[in-house]
Parts: structure tokens; C-alpha cells; sequence
């Protein structure tokens, strides 16, 4: 899990304040059941669910995780779910370590909620 700060940059240069998100562990895409709720949340852990959401996703079952939590393959998402994102899960269900390289450093979380660039 990696923790990022976004800061928006209007057209006139001025900043928008930020918020800290964190990512979700590698491969979990959903969590238990939540009435009410499409695709319910990552709720930490990699277990069989997070392998049938995925499969749920690609063949486009009704109330499957979105397309952004399951479009785990490769390393910046392509956009679909398809037998690579659903053999990401399975290797993550596995213990294997996240395999794409990570994005570039980002500013620190401290510039981040200052709404400072950089
Ligand atoms: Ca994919």
C-alpha cells in the first residue's frame, strides 16, 4: 500500500488543497457484502472473494467490483479485466510480491497538504 497527496493545478496557477489517499493492498479489489452497496470496498485482505470479483468483473456480473479495482495488469491500467488481471489476483493470493515497477516519486505527503508543488 502506498499513500499519495493530490494537488490540483488550475489553468491560472493557482492550488487546490489536497487530500492523502491510500492505495489498496495488491489484489484486494473488494471486501464482504455490504447491502446496498455495488462492489463493496477493499477491506485489507487478498482472499478467494477478491478472485471471484475479478472473475465477476470480466464476465460482467451485476454488483462485480469496478473496472478500476480489478484492471490489475499490467502495471498502469489498460482498461480491461481480462485472464492476466485475474492471474494477478491469484499470484497475489499467493504471497507474490507486487511485479510492475512503481510509479515515480510523488512530493512528499507533508507538500501535499500544504498545497505546495513538488
Ligand atoms: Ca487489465
Amino acid at each position: 500500500m502506498v499513500t499519495y497527496g493530490v494537488v490540483v493545478q488550475f489553468g491560472n496557477g493557482s492550488l487546490l488543497k489536497s487530500a492523502l489517499t491510500t492505495t489498496a493492498r495488491w489484489g484486494d479489489l473488494t471486501g464482504p457484502a455490504i447491502e446496498g452497496a455495488q462492489g463493496p470496498p477493499p477491506d485489507g485482505e487478498v482472499d478467494f472473494l477478491n478472485l471471484t470479483g475479478c472473475v465477476d468483473r470480466f464476465q460482467g456480473v451485476s454488483g462485480a467490483p469496478p473496472l478500476e479495482w480489478a484492471d490489475l495488469h499490467p502495471g498502469v491500467p489498460n482498461g480491461l479485466v481480462d485472464f492476466n488481471d485475474i492471474g494477478s489476483v491469484v499470484d497475489a493470493f499467493r504471497g507474490f510480491a507486487y511485479p510492475f515497477p512503481l510509479p515515480d516519486p510523488c512530493p512528499s505527503p507533508r507538500a501535499a497538504e500544504d498545497g505546495l508543488p513538488g
